[in-house]
């Protein structure tokens, strides 16, 4: 077991600002997308630091633009569009906050049940959760639940285009079930900015859910700049797994969840994703760029010693999505826990402390050590997987 932690000091900021730095605005090239281009094949890990025009990320600044274009390449090739609404209104009663989205002149509306800690002070800061929490309470925060499975379904691969969303995009929208909920999760957002009364620091969002939830939550934590801190939980391949390193795992005899598998389960991903699943090496992105769009925003990854979640996959991709984090100087938004032994979203006490020093961390504002934090009992050799340097970019 590999835990490694070093103390690093984070300057107090005002009240009510986000812990993170907000996100840059960057010219609106940036993700652009040529509609021919073809990926060259790649068996290992893709570059973060290289523009699809081959040009080098040197700074802060370039990067962020260079997230906008590996955002842009997951919906091309694996996630489908992320669309924006007409207009959204949020209305609060009972502890339920109901979300009415307009869109093309129809709309739709799902409610979000708050649920407010006992211990604490308003405004509080919240973790939104895709299906009910398989985290443990926190003292302070409050936990919103979002009603994901109404928004997409996930009831099996034949189920494609059912929920809300698709009653406002129609049924053949792009968006699989994990972008329809980062939509449905970005508008929750919206109405809590603009509703008085809930009582919740709209500065301080978390999001977690578990499983297939977790894939959802990693992928609603990258595509939200507003939210603080992503806590996917085994999520295994399609969140914190490596469509490439899943496929050598499989060859290699373990009993592992990939690509070509998972569209023929559910309707997760886009079917944009279809043609690339017997060719993941083509791809231009893999999931440790999943964590590359979350940087430099708080991250927790917490994984489970189960083959089919991919311990050695998980460990291998969020190894170098870290770098990511490492390159930006900001190793202590980023923490890696694979804690085995126990039952599928049975959250162990044993991973209490991380968790407790992620959320006082990005959600309190709080000093807390949280560098460094990467945990696996898998022997892994990252420079196996990747074949770029790990620019300085701070
Ligand atoms: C890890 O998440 C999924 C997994 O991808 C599926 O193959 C399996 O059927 O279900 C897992 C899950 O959501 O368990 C609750």
């Amino acid at each position: 077991m590999v835990s490694l932690l070093a103390t690093v000091l984070c300057l107090a900021v005002a009240p009510l600002a986000t812990a993170y730095p907000k996100a840059e605005a960057v010219e609106a090239r940036c993700g652009n997308i040529p509609s021919n281009y073809q990926p060259p094949s790649i068996t290992t890990l893709p570059d973060p630091f290289t523009f699809i025009n081959g040009d080098r990320v040197k700074s802060k600044r370039d990067f962020r633009c260079r997230q906008k274009e590996i955002a842009a390449l997951f919906a091309r090739f694996e996630l489908g569009d992320k669309p924006a609404a007409d207009s959204v209104k949020g209305s609060f009663a009972n502890n339920i906050l109901t979300v009415t989205v307009t869109n093309n002149k129809k709309s739709i509306a799902f409610n979000a049940t708050i649920t407010y800690p006992e211990k604490g002070k308003a405004p509080y800061p919240a973790i939104i959760t895709l299906g009910y929490p398989n985290i443990p309470k926190l003292d302070g925060v409050a936990f919103i639940n979002f009603p994901n499975d109404q928004i997409a379904g996930q009831i099996g691969a034949s189920y494609r285009g059912q929920g809300l969303f698709y009653e406002l995009y129609g049924k053949n929208a792009s968006a699989g079930s994990l972008t329809a909920w980062a939509w449905g999760v970005s508008r929750l957002i919206d109405a809590l900015e603009e509703t008085r009364g809930t009582k919740i620091n709209v500065e301080f969002i978390g999001v977690t859910g578990c499983s297939r939830n977790g894939k959802g939550a990693f992928v609603v934590g990258a595509l939200d700049d507003r939210i603080g801190l992503t806590i996917p939980q085994e999520s295994g391949t399609g969140g914190s797994g490596c469509w490439r390193v899943a496929d050598a795992t499989k060859a290699a005899g373990t009993n592992i969840q990939t690509a070509a598998q998972i569209i023929t389960e559910n309707t997760w991903l886009s079917q944009r994703f279809d043609p690339w699943t017997t060719k993941v090496s083509s791809l231009p992105i893999d999931h440790h760029l999943l964590a590359g769009l979350v940087a430099p925003r708080g991250l927790l990854v917490i994984d489970n010693d189960i083959d089919w979640l991919g311990p050695t996959s998980t460990a291998v991709c969020m190894g170098v999505g870290q770098l990511v984090y490492k390159a930006l100087g900001e190793t202590d938004a980023f923490g890696y826990s694979d804690v085995g032994a126990h039952n599928h979203c049975l959250f162990p006490d044993s991973q209490k402390p991380q968790l407790e020093a992620f959320v006082k961390k990005w959600l309190f504002d709080k000093e807390v050590d949280t560098d460094g934090v990467f945990v696996t009992s898998r022997n892994i050799t990252l420079t196996d997987w990747y074949k770029w340097k790990v620019p300085r970019l701070y």
